[in-house]
């Protein structure tokens, strides 16, 4: 069987237009060319594949919504939304390079930038030929990221950055970082840091035991000098950020189908294979609950995707509504793992299989983008008017 046969038990492709099943098909015949075989040993050896930065580029992955003035796709949130979805069914991480360039990276230069940045960085960051990383998150400051200390002062012709940035996504090999600090007044701002720029390091994070193909680490600034031309003239304030956030949890509400697809695949495929007290083990009951529990799950994912995507697409998604579906979906990605990586017995803690890849990826993306708490208190906060934060 085509191991990417994707799931789809209410014709949701119905709901797709042509454009749509082509950009996801495309997206999917990659993933399986170009990722799938290379990316269990990726993930054992902790290293990202720079080689398929091409291809992430060739598919649109790399600002699927930008404009085409500006090197990008000029796609919809729904395709979008699909090529995350195919991405993820590959890896986590390598979606997280994905998420971190479109929605992180070029997101806030398209949205906040000036023409002259937009048109500096965009083109080359849709070609993949400069990687991006976004720093919000500091040692001190993960879930409040109004607290951050990172900061700037004027220095007349320039602009002089210290502070330090944590778990900072593609950090160890980004050409530019888009960087969230507060100037003297305590605003927050972006500004475009370049790597070769005195005082600015990337020190990688090693030993995580999740997303190991996603190369993770700091972002140091010690004294960097940079120019006024590099800060983001047109948005300030947490919001700024938050904004860019936005779109990649959307984004990864998409990508999480794409995990559960396929550790979904993968244990019917095997339940169906394996035989155990003269029956494959499909045919006892536990493992048919665990299998229909796991489509019930991934088909409610997908209508909630699908609907979000196309509230995006008219400019009505409100974030709240966004955290939900980053929320649900990311939990359903990492239960479904954890039951499929049983199903498959012991084969199930191997590389033979992607389950316990996704299953410890998962463990990444249920906490970045906003953990699982914070995402709920977001549905509080919005359901009640009350603010569990302040
Ligand atoms: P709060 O007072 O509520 O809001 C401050 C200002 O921001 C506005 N706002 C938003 N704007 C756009 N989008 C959103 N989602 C927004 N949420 C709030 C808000 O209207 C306000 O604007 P203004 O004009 O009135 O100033 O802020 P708060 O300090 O109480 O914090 C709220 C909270 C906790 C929800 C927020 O801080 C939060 O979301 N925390 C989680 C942090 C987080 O998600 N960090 C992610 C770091 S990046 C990352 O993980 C990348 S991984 C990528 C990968 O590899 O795929
Ligand atoms: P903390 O904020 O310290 O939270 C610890 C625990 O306390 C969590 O369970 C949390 O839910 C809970 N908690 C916190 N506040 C509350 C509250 N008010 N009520 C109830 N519970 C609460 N960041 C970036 O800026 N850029 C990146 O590219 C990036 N990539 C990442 C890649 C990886 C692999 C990982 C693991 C993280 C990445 N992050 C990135 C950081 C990520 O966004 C943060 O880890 C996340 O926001 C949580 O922050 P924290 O780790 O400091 O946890």
């Amino acid at each position: 069987p085509d191991l990417f046969e994707a799931p789809d038990y209410y014709n949701i492709d119905d709901l797709l237009s042509e454009e749509h099943k082509l950009i996801r098909d495309a997206a999917r015949a990659w993933v399986k060319r170009d990722v799938s075989p290379i990316i269990e040993e990726a993930a054992q050896n902790a290293e990202f594949p720079k080689s398929i930065i091409p291809g992430l580029a060739e598919i649109g992955a790399f600002g699927p919504y930008i404009p085409e003035q500006y090197g990008g796709a000029g796609l919809d949130q729904i395709s979008y939304g699909l090529i995350m979805q195919e991405i993820e069914r590959g890896d986590s991480g390598v979606r997280s390079t994905a998420s971190v360039q479109s929605s992180l990276v070029m997101y806030p230069i398209w949205k906040y930038g000036n023409e002259a940045q937009r048109n500096k960085y965009l083109p080359k960051l849709a070609t993949g030929e400069w990687m991006g990383s976004f720093g919000l998150t500091e040692p001190d400051h993960g879930s409040n990221p109004a607290g951050m200390v990172t900061n700037y002062k004027d220095k007349g012709d320039h602009y002089l950055l210290n502070g330090a940035k944590l778990w900072i996504s593609n950090s160890p090999f980004c050409d530019v970082a888009v960087v969230w600090a507060k100037n003297e007044e305590g605003r927050i701002h972006g500004l475009i840091v370049e790597r070769g720029m005195e005082g600015f390091s990337t020190p990688e994070t090693h030993n995580k035991w999740s997303l190991r193909a996603s190369a993770t680490g700091e972002l140091i600034f010690q004294d960097v000098k940079v120019p006024k031309e590099n800060l983001l003239p047109n948005k300030s304030g947490l919001g700024a950020p938050l904004g860019c956030l936005d779109s990649a949890r959307y984004g990864i509400a998409w990508g999480a189908i794409g995990a559960a697809m396929d550790c979904y695949d993968t244990a019917l495929r095997y339940s169906k294979e394996r035989i155990q007290f003269g029956k494959p083990i499909g045919a006892f009951q536990l493992q048919q609950k665990k299998l229909a529990e796991m489509i019930t799950e991934i088909t409610k994912a997908q209508l909630l995707a699908l609907r979000l995507g196309q509230l995006k697409n008219d400019d009505k998604a409100t974030s709240a509504q966004i955290s939900m579906a980053k929320r649900n979906n990311v939990d359903m990605a990492i239960k479904i793992a954890r039951e499929a990586r049983q199903m498959l017995g012991g084969m199930g803690i191997t590389g033979e299989y992607p389950i316990m890849r996704h299953m410890m990826n998962l463990e990444s993306v249920i906490t970045y983008e906003g953990t699982h708490d914070i995402h709920l208190l977001i549905t509080g906060l919005d359901v009640t008017g009350l603010n569990a934060f302040k």
